[in-house]
């Protein structure tokens, strides 16, 4: 049964159905916060933990301070409202700013220290570690902004595929603001995502005429996507869109074989929010996502292999 009311919620300006067939809310995981096992068993099951509370939520209000402040300064909010609204500036769009994130200790406090570090450290059973690499999205209000349906291993498949991230709201959302969706039982799907989970977005084919037109995901319009669409990827997986209102503090954890999406911004303020990684300090780290510059999908990320 639903606790909270389900308001009109969109995808890149479609409608997304709502009823109990189609769309559900996240399972609360406090209940077994201090059972690291049952923590481990219950991702192994849902390919995903709900913590709401789990961080300080003062310190997310600081770090969606100090985020918000940088928009202003930059002239991308309203200054005719308060800052920690964060209402957008008219005709401001984007949606993709780690650049937000570099060099902010009051956001650093909070997704590389206390209480997450202390979470993964309980929660893997030894010491734990995190890319150094911080996705960070301001989502900007309208129907161009929500994360298309994707799987991370796409993208950090090259260490350890015991990797898990944490997306943490700075500040309330609200479902109108457009939070994160995750698709439900989509980690066990090997049917229907096997193949696609096998997808490297930096490798290419170095066979054939024209090499790029070998890349099946990467070349063919929708980056890692598993689909533009995330009505039409949750009838091709199946399952429903799980959600949830969240509150600064709360924290949504997955693997990388769940899928996930957002829902468009529908009100006049930013959507804040990080996404980061963690494993086991003993386990390979994919290195396109360490170091101070970390070179991400950049050419040096690119790898040949005869498809
Ligand atoms: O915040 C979003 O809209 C997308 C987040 C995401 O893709 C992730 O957590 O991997």
């Amino acid at each position: 049964m639903l606790t909270q009311t389900i308001p009109p919620l969109y995808y890149r300006g479609k409608q997304l159905k709502t009823s109990p067939a189609y769309f559900g809310e996240l399972h609360d995981s406090n209940d077994i916060l201090n059972d690291a096992p049952a923590l481990r068993q219950r991702m192994a099951d849902d390919g995903y933990l709900y913590l709401p509370g789990l961080l300080d939520r003062d310190k997310v209000l600081e770090a969606r301070r100090s985020v918000l402040q940088r928009l202003w300064d930059q002239g991308s909010l309203d200054t005719n409202y308060p800052l920690m609204d964060g209402v957008a500036k008219a005709g401001v769009e984007f949606s993709y700013r780690p650049d937000l994130a570099a060099k902010n200790p009051e956001v650093e406090a909070v997704i590389y220290h206390g209480e997450m570090m202390h979470f993964f450290n309980h929660f893997l059973g030894a010491p734990a570690t995190h890319f150094d690499y911080t996705w960070l999205r301001a989502k900007m209000p309208g129907v161009n902004t929500a994360t298309q349906p994707h799987c991370d291993i796409v993208y950090m498949s090259r260490g350890t595929k015991q990797l898990y991230t944490a997306w943490t709201p700075l500040g309330d959302v609200p479902y109108e603001l457009g939070g994160l969706m995750v698709l439900e039982g989509s980690s066990h799907k090997t049917e229907q995502l096997g193949q696609y989970w096998d997808v490297d977005v930096d490798a290419y084919c170095e066979n054939g005429k024209d090499s790029k037109e070998h890349l099946p995901w990467t070349w063919h319009g929708m980056g890692g996507a598993f689909d533009n669409d995330a009505i039409k990827a949750r009838e091709q997986v199946g399952g429903r869109w799980l959600s949830h209102e969240y509150q600064a503090g709360d924290v949504l954890i997955f693997s990388i074989y769940t899928m996930h999406a957002s829902m468009d911004n529908q009100t006049n303020r930013v959507r804040l929010s990080t996404d980061t990684r963690y494993q086991l300090a003993s386990e390979p780290l994919d290195q396109r996502w360490m170091g101070e510059n970390p070179i991400a999908h950049g050419a040096e990320a690119k790898v040949g292999t005869i498809c």
